[in-house]
């Protein structure tokens, strides 16, 4: 059995997504967000489940810091930029056992489901799941159907196959962005099994929004959520965040 219990509290989670600044470059960041220091400020003050980096942040900020025994790592194992725009392909950057010497509780990988590359992701996942399994360690995995094959199919069906693909591999919780509606959204719950859900927060929404988005994602039967944008670049960011923490939490397993 893999270690879930350091990066979700009572089946439930949300995490603080960092790693926009190799997916979008620093674009999305602002004077305050584009410092590390302050996203894990943010993440130890709002009490997150975990903060997600790349390696070379979580070498310079948080290995070795005052951070790493307040808020668990998240390792991304493997990225790209997004100058390229042929079928993607987001290549392994880092090892499991590199992750966990950074301080790691568990790893990320991004899979384009339906890309031209899927083949080489899905055997570059395998080997994860296989090597951090071997450590007990969780492996959370970015299920993006992307790529000209899955042009004007069904995001219902999709968004299912993404979250039942991640059962079928051995992820241990599967994060997909939000397929429209509650319903979609508990056909991928459904598919994905004992593989738990997280739905991402995508571009900035107003604030309403996004407190309602969230109450649906835990309708649906999904665990939470991961997001990045939607928490720093709000006005403030820590208050949005123990916003969400109560809806993602409220109801949990054994909650009093
Ligand atoms: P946001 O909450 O900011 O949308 O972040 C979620 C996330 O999955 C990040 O972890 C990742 O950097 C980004 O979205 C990738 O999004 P895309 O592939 O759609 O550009």
């Amino acid at each position: 059995m893999v270690d879930l219990a350091k990066i979700i509290t009572r089946g439930r989670a949300l995490f603080l997504a960092y790693d926009q600044g190799m997916e979008h470059g620093p674009s999305d960041f602002d004077d305050e967000s584009v410092d590390p220091q302050n996203i894990l400020e943010l993440a130890r003050d709002g009490g997150f489940n975990a903060v997600i980096l790349q390696r070379g942040v979580a070498e310079k900020y948080y290995t070795g810091t005052e951070f790493s025994d307040k808020v668990p790592l998240i390792l991304k194992l493997n990225g790209k930029t997004n100058l390229l725009t042929d079928e993607p392909y987001s290549p392994l950057l880092c090892t499991v056992l590199e992750a966990r010497e950074l301080g790691a509780a568990a790893v990320g990988y991004t899979l384009y489901v339906g890309s031209e590359h899927e083949n080489e992701m899905l055997t570059d996942f395998s080997e994860i799941v296989r090597e951090a399994h071997q450590i007990k360690m969780p492996v959370m995995a970015w299920m993006y159907p992307r790529g000209k094959a899955i042009e004007g199919q069904s995001i219902k069906e999709l968004t299912a196959y993404a979250g039942r693909l991640g059962l079928e591999l051995g992820a241990d919780i599967v994060k997909i962005k939000y397929p429209e509606n509650i319903e979609n959204l508990s056909w991928a719950v459904q598919a994905a099994g004992r593989t738990k859900i997280v739905v991402s927060g995508g571009p900035k929404l107003p604030e309403e929004e996004l407190l309602g988005l969230a109450k649906n994602v835990i309708a649906a039967g999904a665990i939470g959520m991961a997001v990045g944008r939607n928490i720093w670049q709000q006005k403030n960011p820590l208050d949005i965040a123990l916003k969400l923490k109560d809806i993602i939490l409220e109801g949990g397993e054994n909650h009093g």
